[in-house]
């Protein structure tokens, strides 16, 4: 498999605003974080955010990557090195967080139109090209289950207010209407293993999960090392990664996500992280 972007994918990610990378994690890879994924440690430490209907969207999030699976996946050297390639070398590529999405059968509800540096900027980021998110697909993701859905090209547009919608913020939706005019709307459908790169302007949104199939995935942000908010409390965005082989993954097993720094609902009210 190969890992490195190439400077096409480089440049498509830069005129589009996302990349898909497919199998860039294996299918035994996949299966042990999905399996880790259903685990206490992490469904015990979800929180529930509705949307605008009411219906129930699912996450578990954490701050510092540690040695556990995830934190292995997430500071893995393919990760990192394209990371690397996609934000440049001006600073050291850092984590902000991870978290694990638990779009559930039926239940798992939408999440609105936004702008992740809408949240972002809010944590006193200056720099949104400095930051980039990583949605790891740990099941399969269709238009059926709620995927991913993105504004091609948006991410040059800057960024937009937002505010709340549900338990949610969303973009200012007169922009948003006016960007659907001049973006095609793409439905990221993935498989087990694949990636998205997503820009931290791009506006994208996922529809409730109306079918009886999960869609289960891992989003890693990341953030390079000069851009430093001025008003985040979890450092982990400024430090830079140490990078792990490739392999430690697997040679490691399966490593629980225990005692990790988790974002809980009280703190998200005055952290924006999510
Ligand atoms: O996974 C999804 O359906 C939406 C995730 C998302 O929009 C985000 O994490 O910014």
């Amino acid at each position: 498999m190969q890992y490195q972007l190439t400077h096409e994918e480089e440049q498509a990610y830069h005129r589009d605003g996302y990349l898909i990378k497919e199998h860039f994690f294996s299918e035994e890879e996949t299966s042990l974080l999905y399996k880790l994924s259903l685990d206490e440690d992490v469904i015990g430490n979800s929180m529930d955010f509705n949307d605008q209907t009411g219906k129930r969207t699912r996450l578990t999030l954490w701050f510092t990557p540690g040695d556990d699976s995830f934190g292995l996946m997430s500071r893995s050297e393919r990760m990192v090195n394209a990371v690397t390639a996609l934000l440049g070398t001006d600073g050291k590529v850092c984590h902000f967080h991870s978290k694990v999405m638990q779009k559930e059968p039926k239940v798992g509800g939408a999440w609105e139109w936004h702008q992740d540096y809408g949240y972002w900027y809010k944590n006193g980021f200056l720099y949104p090209e400095a930051m980039i998110s990583v949605m790891l697909a740990l099941t399969e993701a269709s238009k059926e289950n709620g995927c991913l859905q993105v504004l091609k090209g948006s991410h040059k547009m800057q960024r937009f207010e937002h505010s709340f919608a549900g338990e949610q913020q969303g973009a200012d939706i007169d922009f948003v209407n006016e960007a659907e005019k001049n973006c095609e709307l793409v439905y990221v459908g993935l498989k087990p293993g694949d990636v998205l790169f997503f820009h931290s302007n791009i506006l994208h949104r996922s529809a409730a999960n109306t079918s009886e199939k999960s869609r289960w995935s891992i989003i890693s942000a990341y953030n390079l090392s000069y851009n430093i908010p001025f008003r985040e409390k979890n450092m982990s965005c400024i430090q830079p990664i140490v990078k792990v082989p490739d392999t430690a993954l697997l040679e490691s097993g399966a490593k629980k996500l225990v005692d990790a720094d988790f974002l809980t609902k009280e703190k998200e009210i005055t952290l924006h992280v999510k």
